[in-house]
């Protein structure tokens, strides 16, 4: 796989114990890359899948469209994003927060297709999350020069659960940072297909993703020059 060897040559922090490759005898050896002792890159986890999600991403986008959401301090993020599932993670000036509807047309968030469902457990329980079962999936899209600076992840209630990130189409640098918002940040290249699962206590370190460069990839001609990542998580 093209990208296993990229990724283990990128220098990142191994800062994994030896112990949590136990959880992996089952997997092939590049199929598993402890991040943290909580997180683990899945490299080309959603392969088999992206069929299935490709045609579910246009009905939920279709349903509730991709937006740029505006941060408590004003700023609108360049990266467009939509939810599906029971809740949905919002912003706007008054602060962020989990909703159970869509606050531009009012209606439920779209429910989380059953191939999203599927994936996120599947990837969950490889990493040695078992029964994972989110009730949000927050969906972000990036253009070229699109970007998320470094923030914790700590509206959810239930920290215990693991989160599950898949990435399609453009490749990114995803930044892996601590616990304080000064430590510095690894930098992971994550590829179409590839899944990280982060729990434990790597949930709440601070996390980013560098501007987005244009690049090929293999969606191209169907998704054209984007990146789409999938975000599931425990939120209630
Ligand atoms: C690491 N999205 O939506 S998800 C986000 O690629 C977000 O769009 C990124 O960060 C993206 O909030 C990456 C990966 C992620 C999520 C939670 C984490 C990484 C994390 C919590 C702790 C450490
Ligand atoms: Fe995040």
């Amino acid at each position: 796989m093209k990208n296993t060897a990229a990724a283990t040559d990128s220098g990142r922090a191994h800062t994994g114990g030896s112990s949590s490759l136990s959880l992996f005898d089952d997997l092939p050896r590049e199929a598993r890359e402890p991040l943290g002792p909580g997180a683990f890159v899945l490299p080309g986890f959603a392969l088999p899948f992206v069929n299935e999600l490709l045609p579910a991403i246009d009905a939920v986008a279709g349903r509730a469209p991709f937006r740029h959401l505006v941060t408590p301090g004003g700023f609108t993020m360049s990266v467009a994003l939509t939810n599906c599932g029971a809740l949905g993670w919002t912003s706007d000036r008054r602060g962020y927060r989990y909703s159970a509807t869509d606050p531009d047309t009012g209606l439920p968030w779209p429910p989380m297709p059953a191939s999203f469902a599927r994936l996120a457990r599947e990837a969950a329980g490889a990493a040695g999350f078992e029964n994972f079962a989110p009730d949000a999936c927050l969906v972000n899209r990036y253009a070229p020069g699109a970007r998320l600076s470094l923030h914790q992840d700590k509206d959810e209630r239930d920290h215990g659960a693991p989160i599950v990130s898949v990435s399609l189409g453009m490749p990114a640098v995803f930044l892996f940072g601590g616990l304080a918002r000064g430590d510095k940040a690894a930098r992971v290249p994550l590829a179409h297909g590839d899944v990280v699962v982060w729990g434990g206590e790597d949930r709440l370190r601070y996390h980013g993703v560098l501007p987005l460069k244009e690049a090929p990839h293999p969606l191209l001609s169907q998704l054209g020059p984007i990146r789409i990542n999938l975000t599931f998580r425990k939120a209630a």
